[in-house]
């Protein structure tokens, strides 16, 4: 069956912008016809594509508006498409403002369109807190016809937290395989000047102090006093300058690169030996899968989703939050073995090409849309 199908996410860079934005690239591809409705044209949407359109939502500032309103804007924008394009679907990435305005876009368009809501995390760990939020995360959960979220841990949470009265299935996270795995990238090992005995470390996040990236600089720190090592940091965001400044109070600044805002990950991770994301609140972990589809080992921390895509002992390891001293050992043991290292490597990729295969979760996207075009 094809489909015609609305996807509203966040589109700047971010794991639910890349993810809504794959998924409606696949699902194109798979015949279906994809209406894009953000503020802005997501960031991997760069080229022309078969079967997608993006309507853009205009928010005019009125002097009578102390705040402009952005979701009455975006409410208003998707039921104009619904009508128009006679949508089947819409799938909206986070509970708000996208599934409450979806369903506010339903109600003017008078259309049957079903509401697929996808959680990914900040929405349930952070605002799901807040009393004067969490009713809204409820509606919009509750009114829509269906409800997942990217991980088991982050499902149990919006039940601890918000107690829907509503089924969540959890549909783990993917990659497109063909723009991650393992290439040739050596010439970047001499362009960043990493010599030929030396390990490389990387972490790849927005910086933001949910990250913990302190910690993976104190890890590092530890670790490179056994073993000769870089540290790539790769990404921006809020928290790069004390980042940074702990690496020159550690004496390491020389060892930590930090490389910004990086469009090729799939060749940084292709000269990485492992990667470390010591969060302390990750409800999936996207670059986890993007470097274990490049074959590369990974640290994580126990906390959300994460021990759900690294099979601690095989595939990587699950420290504590805030052990360094437990990550760099296990980093040290595992970098100085190279028969433990290539095992790790090869589970990882094995992994990655299995349990979160593109061709799996995307069939497992169009069953929940037969799913909600069968409730009432
Ligand atoms: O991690 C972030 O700060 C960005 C955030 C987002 O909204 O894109 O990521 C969330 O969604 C990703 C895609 O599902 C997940 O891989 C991230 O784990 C999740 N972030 C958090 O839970 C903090």
């Amino acid at each position: 069956m094809k489909l015609k199908i609305g996807i509203t996410c966040y589109p700047t860079v971010g794991g639910s912008g890349v993810v809504a934005t794959e998924l409606g690239k696949m699902l194109a591809e798979k015949g279906h016809e994809i209406h894009f409705i953000s503020s802005s044209l997501p960031f991997r949407l760069n080229k022309m594509y078969h079967n997608i359109y993006y309507h853009q939502v205009e928010v005019n500032s009125y002097s009578v508006f102390q705040y402009p309103p952005y979701d009455l804007a975006l409410a208003s924008k998707i039921a104009e498409v619904v009508k128009r394009e006679k949508l089947d679907i819409l799938h909206v990435h986070y509970a708000i403002p996208h599934a409450v305005c979806a369903i506010l876009a339903k109600q003017m368009s008078g259309n049957k369109v079903k509401i697929v809501t996808t959680l990914h995390g900040t929405d349930i760990t952070v605002l799901g807190h807040d009393p004067s939020l969490s009713n809204l995360i409820k509606f919009g959960i509750e009114q829509s016809d269906v409800v997942t979220g990217v991980s088991n841990s982050l499902v149990q949470q919006t039940h601890e937290l918000i107690s829907p009265e509503k089924e969540i299935k959890t549909v783990y996270n993917f990659i497109d395989e063909r723009d991650y795995h393992k290439t040739n990238s050596e010439y970047l090992r001499d362009e960043y000047g990493i010599q030929d005995e030396e390990k490389v470390i990387i972490h790849v996040s927005n910086f933001r102090s949910v990250k913990r990236v302190k910690d993976v600089i104190q890890a590092f720190f530890l670790a490179q006093k056994k073993m000769p090592a870089k540290l790539l940091l790769v990404g921006d965001g809020p928290e790069v300058t004390t980042v940074l400044k702990l690496a020159k109070d550690l004496g390491i600044e020389e060892k930590v690169l930090f490389l910004g805002k990086q469009d090729n990950l799939a060749e940084l991770y292709s000269i990485s030996d492992l990667i470390l994301l010591l969060s302390e609140k990750e409800s999936f972990g996207l670059v986890l899968l993007e470097a274990m589809a490049c074959g590369v080992p990974c640290i994580g921390t126990n906390v959300g989703g994460i021990p759900e895509v690294i099979v601690d002992g095989k595939t990587g390891y699950i420290c504590e939050l805030g052990d360094v001293e437990m990550v760099a050992e296990k980093a040290v043991g595992l970098l100085s073995n190279p028969i433990l290292h290539k095992r790790f490597s090869e589970a990882a990729l094995e992994r990655a090409s299995t349990e979160f295969h593109s061709d799996t979760i995307m069939s497992e996207y169009e069953a929940i849309y037969v799913q909600a075009l069968e409730t009432n």
